[in-house]
């Protein structure tokens, strides 16, 4: 590992589309950087991102990945997130400890629009960043039509900074527009320089040109030079590109290829030059107002990232925007004694860590992500623009295998909510079923394999039930007499019900018109419990909602009558009554509302009639340049796989909300079906 060097650490975070190479970026940076002495592949899972035994198995990022490096004498903390659209909670707090946040992408035109959401994250919470378009070695796409299909979803100006040397279908080098130097990658180490060839020249001139006038609209001194034809000098360029940068006005744009570490040194060059210290983020966050310290030596950190270890424990990462974090801190009651510096898998252990510095907490049980950290401890207050986890999309009943771990599963999906609040459970009070809640289907496994890998507790999961009810439309008079007489006291209950129909949503309700004492007072409440009992499984096996009853009239025993006995009567009355008053099953209706780049609008359309689905409009969707907003009535149970195939047809980048908003008649073949796969009564 490394040396900390004297200057201040800054943080750069990898951030991106599922699969554009982030984890090979960070690997060919260490390796780069001689952080690491080999350079691993993640197809032979030997990097020193994506460790864990769920990540190396899929071969692919399923938490952020931390690690440090020292390039030309700068300290550094490199996180890499992963990509998957279902763990983008992770990728976001880990962004609220970046300086600046390298942007991974991919050449293809198409795949631009993946990145829209987190190019929106990026620039509503001001976050500097730059692009780095990565697997140009496969590249067969011009740099032009890739720019034009990236600018398309980033509100802020992508500025190229070098242009591809092909030879043949091969990119083999490039143009640093700036320095208008020519470069030859040498596969796993520096680019070579070499002398600009001469059919660069025409497209060199044009990119550079078109490079400063986007710098020229941020500078007026440029702009004049550009006028008046004077070509500024390179620092210059350089400056105007460090401040825009650092203002978030502008989006450098580099190019490489990870796995054979092209345009990896520049990519560290321009880290190196242009990203802003500590100071400006914690600006940016506002996190010394919220830590409740003024611009100096006193302590604010943040946390941005929580893990719960099977032996060691609960571990916090988090950045030190300002002042020292040292052993001995009490923080939330606890004694800090376990300040780790974190690379990879490995974890070392230092006394304390200083501004800039992303570090690991162990064993604050009080602590948890989005925390903010002064000398006094654990900060009431969180970060005004934290980000909020997105609403579950992706719903599963999960069960214990042995009964006994109930508790056991319960406690440990609280953990993995406190890793990532973008899960969620809920018993469901309908089913019976403990409902695990979250971004997807791998974000779902994700947690059946860590229940069972990390806690030792196996569940199965099957679909979650949908809450059908039934209600009637017919009216219907109903006479029970219940009488038994068992030694001694007997049982006897005599009434007569009236059930009607009720309009939709208006439940359940009962009434009592019994004149002189048919049914004594004190036995009413009886007769209406035995008719809620008899609701809860109505003649489709769904509980009956929507129905009046009104008990009109009866007989009792001065002796054997009792509440158990009007109870009974009741029940059994509406068993009897029910099946006389033509039940119709009721389905859950769902508004959601979907949102997906205009291109996609036409298909969303297609799905949702294909689901039984009621369109009720659409619009362009207020923040979201280019997106639509489709509104729809849904049926509940259309919803639970909604997410899959949304995202198959939108590249992953649609997603939707939706809330209960009444329950609708269904019949037909589609009743039954519901109606047969209820299970019989145990
Ligand atoms: N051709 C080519 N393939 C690459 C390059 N970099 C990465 N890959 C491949 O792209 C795939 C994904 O690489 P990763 O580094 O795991 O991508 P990632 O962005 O970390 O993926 P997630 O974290 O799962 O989103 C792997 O199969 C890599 O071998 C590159 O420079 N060129
Ligand atoms: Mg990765």
């Amino acid at each position: 590992m490394t040396e900390v060097s004297a200057t201040t650490p800054r943080c750069a975070v990898l951030v991106g589309n599922y699969t554009s190479g982030k984890t090979s970026v960070l690997e060919a940076m260490l390796h780069a950087a001689g952080a690491v002495e080999r350079h691993g592949t993640v197809g032979q899972k030997n990097t020193l991102g994506d460790h864990s035994r769920e990540a190396r198995e899929r071969q692919m990022s399923v938490e952020p990945n931390f690690a440090r490096a020292e390039f030309l004498g700068d300290a550094w903390s490199l996180i890499d997130c992963p990509g998957s659209v279902e763990l983008m909670h992770d990728a976001k707090t880990c962004l609220m400890a970046a300086d600046v946040a390298v942007v991974v992408a991919e050449p293809e035109p198409e795949k631009a629009v993946t990145l829209a959401p987190l190019f929106k994250f990026l620039d509503d919470h001001k976050i500097p960043h730059m692009l780095f378009v990565n697997k140009i070695d496969k590249a067969g796409t011009s740099a032009r039509a890739m720019m034009e299909a990236l600018q398309a979803v980033s509100t802020r100006p992508l500025v190229l900074r070098q242009v591809p040397i092909r030879e043949g279908e091969a990119v083999t080098g490039y143009v640093d527009l700036v320095s208008e130097r020519a470069y030859r990658y040498v596969d796993g180490k520096p680019s070579e320089l070499i002398q600009m060839p001469e059919e660069m020249k025409d497209r060199e001139g044009e990119a550079r040109q078109a490079l400063l006038e986007s710098l020229a609209d941020f500078d007026d001194a440029l702009l004049e030079e550009l006028l008046e034809d004077v070509v500024p000098p390179p620092q210059e360029i350089y400056r105007e590109i460090r401040k825009d940068l650092q203002e978030d006005l502008i989006v450098p744009v580099l190019l490489g290829a990870a796995e054979k570490e092209n345009g990896i040194v520049r990519l560290w060059k321009a880290l190196r030059h242009e990203t802003p210290g500590p100071a400006a983020g914690a600006r940016r966050l506002g996190v010394l107002e919220t830590a409740g310290v003024g611009e100096g030596d006193e302590l604010a950190a943040l946390v941005v990232k929580t893990f719960h270890q099977a032996h060691t424990g609960k571990l916090n990462i988090a950045r030190i925007w300002q002042g020292r974090i040292k052993d001995g801190l009490t923080v939330g009651g606890q004694r800090l004694s376990g300040i780790y510096q974190l690379m990879g898998g490995e974890q070392r252990k230092v006394g304390e860590a200083g501004a800039g510095d992303l570090v690991a907490l162990a064993r604050l049980e009080s602590l948890a992500t989005g925390d903010v950290i002064s000398a006094k401890g654990k900060v009431e207050a969180t970060l005004p623009a934290w980000p909020q986890p997105a609403a579950p999309v992706y719903v599963l009943a999960v069960q214990p295998e042995k009964r006994e771990d109930e508790v056991k599963v319960t406690a440990a999906i609280a953990k993995l909510m406190e890793e990532d609040p973008s899960y969620a459970m809920r018993h469901d009070e309908d089913s019976g079923q403990m409902l695990l809640m979250g971004q997807g289907e791998i974000h779902l496994q994700l947690a059946v394999e860590r229940l069972k890998n990390r806690y030792n507790v196996a569940v199965t999961s099957s679909p979650p039930q949908t809450a059908y009810r039934e209600t009637i439309r017919k009216p219907t008079k109903h006479h029970t007499r219940f009488k038994r007489q068992t030694g001694g006291h007997g049982q006897f209950a005599d009434i007569h019900v009236e059930v009607r129909p009720q309009a939709r949503g208006e439940g359940f309700s009962f009434a009592s018109s019994i004149v002189g004492g048919a049914v004594p007072k004190q036995f009413i409440p009886a007769v209406e419990h035995g008719v809620r009992e008899a609701l809860q499984r109505g003649p489709l096996g769904f509980p009956v909602v929507d129905v009046a009853v009104n008990l009109v009239d009866g007989q009792y025993h001065s002796v054997d009558s009792s509440d158990q006995a009007f109870k009974t009567a009741g029940r059994i009355a509406m068993t009897e009554a029910l099946p006389d008053c033509d039940a119709v099953l009721l389905e859950p209706i769902e508004q959601v509302a979907i949102s997906v780049p205009q291109s996609f609008t036409n298909k969303v359309h297609s799905l949702i009639a294909g689901r039984r689905g009621q369109i009720l409009g659409f619009e362009a969707k207020p923040g979201w340049d280019g997106w639509d907003e489709v509104k729809a009535f849904m049926p509940g149970s259309e919803i639970a796989d909604l997410i899959i195939e949304l995202r198959s047809l939108t590249l992953g980048v649609g997603f939707f909300t939706h809330a209960f908003d009444h329950l609708q008649e269904l019949s037909g073949k589609e009743a039954e079906r519901v109606v047969q796969r209820r299970e019989p009564v145990t």
